[in-house]
């Protein structure tokens, strides 16, 4: 038989000779592949606002949105750079729309998420229906649903944008197409699929599977005047304060096929107990101040700013002012492939 040394390059022949065929041995990536738990490239990192803002507000100074098609700075992992993309399944980017302008109308696969993060004035229009902004709203863009963006205010407008584009990536199953004219027609009055669908009741005889949510607009006022009235219970949960997510009022389910987003309040001086789940999570700081604890890294937090915890790093908060934090994650999809996995506390430590 081979001597050790001749089996590394008997080895090493044998690779050589296989990968002209387009194969590869298993045994030397297995563990790399199928870890314990996941392992991930992506890093915790915070876009302090205070230091982004005047590069996203510059932007408007290099390309008009009609040219860009879509004029965003998109927030790359420090981990994934070159990869577009915040998490290893989600993409997130800060958009910018100024007095006048249009992001000329599209359509596409990709689910996509707006949280308004300053101005006024700024609409998205999605299937015939403009849904107006202020800051702390949420607009959803279910995929293939024609959306355009405007602004009629007279300020800038910048939005966090939440997409998966990398899952439909992974699935090679993109497409876009173009509207014929830049803003699509109104063809129903702002307000009009919340009032269908967004007042606990629904038009008879609808579909009760859609896998997108027909509300497409989440006002900052509603959510945030439920998460006020229910912190007179007193009921925090240790690992997240209060905390809900926005539904798909036809399932109960989440907003999105890919995607679900969250908000929730912390008292002042409230901590989190440790906390990771499998679905890496995306941040951003809608009222007050506080500190997150992601991994090794600690960030200071101030409104507008925005984070992002990696897939099962641990994490928790301290709220030094009542703290208003929405999130966004891939844990939709996640629930359907039967993948999502949680760990309260530090009971049980699976690295
Ligand atoms: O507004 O439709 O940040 O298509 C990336 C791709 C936003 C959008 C992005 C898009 C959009």
């Amino acid at each position: 038989m081979n001597k050790p040394n001749d089996l590394a390059e008997v080895r090493e022949k044998f690779y050589q000779d296989i990968d002209g065929l387009s194969m590869a041995p298993l045994w030397e990536v297995f563990r790399s592949l199928i870890t314990h738990s996941p392992k991930t490239a992506a890093l915790p990192h915070c876009w302090r606002y205070e230091d982004v803002r005047d590069w996203v507000l510059r932007a408007g100074d290099v390309i008009s949105a009609r040219e860009a098609e879509r004029r965003v700075l998109v927030l790359e992992n420090p981990g994934l750079r070159g990869q577009t993309r915040i998490t290893n399944s989600l993409y997130a980017g800060l958009q910018l729309i100024l007095p006048g302008e249009v992001a000329p109308s599209h359509r596409h696969s990709q689910s996509a998420l707006r949280f308004i993060i300053e101005g006024t004035g700024g609409y998205t229009a999605v299937d015939g229906e403009r849904a107006y902004m202020t800051q702390g709203d949420l607009i959803l863009t279910p995929p293939m649903t024609w959306h355009d963006h405007g602004s009629e205010g007279d300020g800038p407008t910048v939005w966090l944008d939440g997409l998966d584009i990398p899952i439909i990536q992974t699935f090679d199953a993109s497409f876009l197409e173009g509207f014929h004219e830049e803003s699509q027609p109104s063809t129903r009055s702002p307000g009009d699929s919340r009032a269908r669908y967004g007042r606990n009741m629904r038009p008879i005889d609808t579909s009760l599977t859609n896998t997108s949510s027909p509300v497409f607009s989440y006002p900052y006022d509603d959510y945030r005047e439920a998460l006020e009235k229910m912190r007179v219970q007193e009921e925090w949960d240790p690992c997240h304060g209060l905390k809900l997510t926005f539904i798909n009022p036809q399932t109960g389910g989440p907003v999105m096929p890919t995607i679900a987003a969250f908000v929730q309040l912390l008292p002042k001086e409230f901590s989190t107990a440790p906390y990771r789940s499998t679905d890496g999570t995306i941040y951003t700081v809608v009222e007050g101040l506080g500190r997150a604890h992601v991994g090794d890294e600690e960030f200071q937090l101030t409104p507008r700013d925005i984070f992002v915890v990696p897939s099962w790093c641990p994490f928790r908060l301290d709220a030094e002012e009542d703290l208003v934090l929405f999130s966004f994650s891939d844990r939709s999809a996640q629930e359907k492939l039967c993948l999502w996995r949680e760990q309260r506390g530090n009971d049980g430590d699976t690295k």
